[in-house]
């Protein structure tokens, strides 16, 4: 039984980290989609550069929670037949010991220069100034996430369509669903007549075409997961 998940910034709630769209998502009364673009950072790189050394000291404090841990559980009893897929760039699952994980919008922990195209993980929570200097060339650094109007890794895109459109079973945990194209995984894998499971407090666009919906916290929901597959 070949089995795909989809996680959005839900499932890193119990770890203190806030959503983007829920009550604590904003930040000094900004939307994530006015900061989390190219235009904002050529715009203003210092405060958008704010943003995410904020962000970053909330995720170094945060753990991973037991929606994370039940995950790491599910992809022991299903090895090659398990594929995570997650929109979150925080790092938490791996963190949690997830092996097999497609990162569709990059890592907050992974830096790209400007100038010579160097991409590496950098794990500074402030930096001596705004926007910080590459180690190799001393030009300007940004994260390594992909910004609304930025195309998606290709090949974290293709091999998350391909599970998509070949598992038996697709859960979405924790995503409003409204961000694309990562939000048109769950309609795919419907259409090819996967078995589409939510794990949300919330009902979401998905809930309508899911067969099977666990309206709780992704803490317990994972774990209820893990018992009936
Ligand atoms: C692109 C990284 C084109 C940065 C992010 C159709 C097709 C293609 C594009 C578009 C389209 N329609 C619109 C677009 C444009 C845009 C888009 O989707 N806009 C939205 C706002 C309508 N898409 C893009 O721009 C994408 N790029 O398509 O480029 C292109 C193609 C070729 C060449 C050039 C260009 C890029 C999108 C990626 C943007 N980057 N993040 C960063 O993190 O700073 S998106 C951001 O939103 C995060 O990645 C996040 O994961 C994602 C989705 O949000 P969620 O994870 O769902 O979080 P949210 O807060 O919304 O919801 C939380 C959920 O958790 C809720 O349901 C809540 O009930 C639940 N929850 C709460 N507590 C718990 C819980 N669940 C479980 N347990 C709990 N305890
Ligand atoms: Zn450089």
């Amino acid at each position: 039984m070949k089995l795909a998940v989809l996680t959005g910034a839900g499932i890193s709630a119990e770890s203190g980290v806030p959503t983007f769209r829920g009550q604590g998502g904003l930040w000094k009364s900004y939307r994530p989609e006015d900061l989390a673009t190219p235009q904002a950072f050529r715009r203003n790189p210092a405060l958008v550069w704010e943003w995410y050394l904020w962000r970053r000291s909330v995720i170094a404090k945060a753990e991973p929670n037991a929606g994370h841990i039940a995950l790491v559980e599910l992809e022991k009893k299903y090895c090659e037949d398990f594929l995570l897929i997650t929109q979150n760039v925080d790092g938490l699952h791996q963190r949690a010991g997830s092996k097999r994980l497609v990162e569709l919008h990059g890592n907050i922990w992974r830096v790209k220069c400007l100038s010579c195209g160097a991409v590496y993980y950098d794990y500074s929570v402030s930096y001596a100034q705004l926007p910080p200097a590459c180690k190799e060339c001393g030009g300007h650094i940004r994260p390594d996430v992909v910004w609304f109007g930025e195309a998606l890794p290709e090949d974290a895109l293709e091999l998350a369509i391909g599970w998509a459109r070949s598992c038996d079973v697709f859960v979405v945990i924790g995503t409003s669903a409204v961000v694309y194209p990562a939000g048109e995984l769950p309609y795919l894998a419907k259409e090819h007549g996967a078995k589409v499971i939510e794990i949300n407090p919330e009902s979401t666009p998905v809930s309508p075409i899911a067969d099977v919906i666990i309206r709780e916290p992704a803490s317990s929901g994972v774990k209820k997961l893990l018992e009936v597959l």
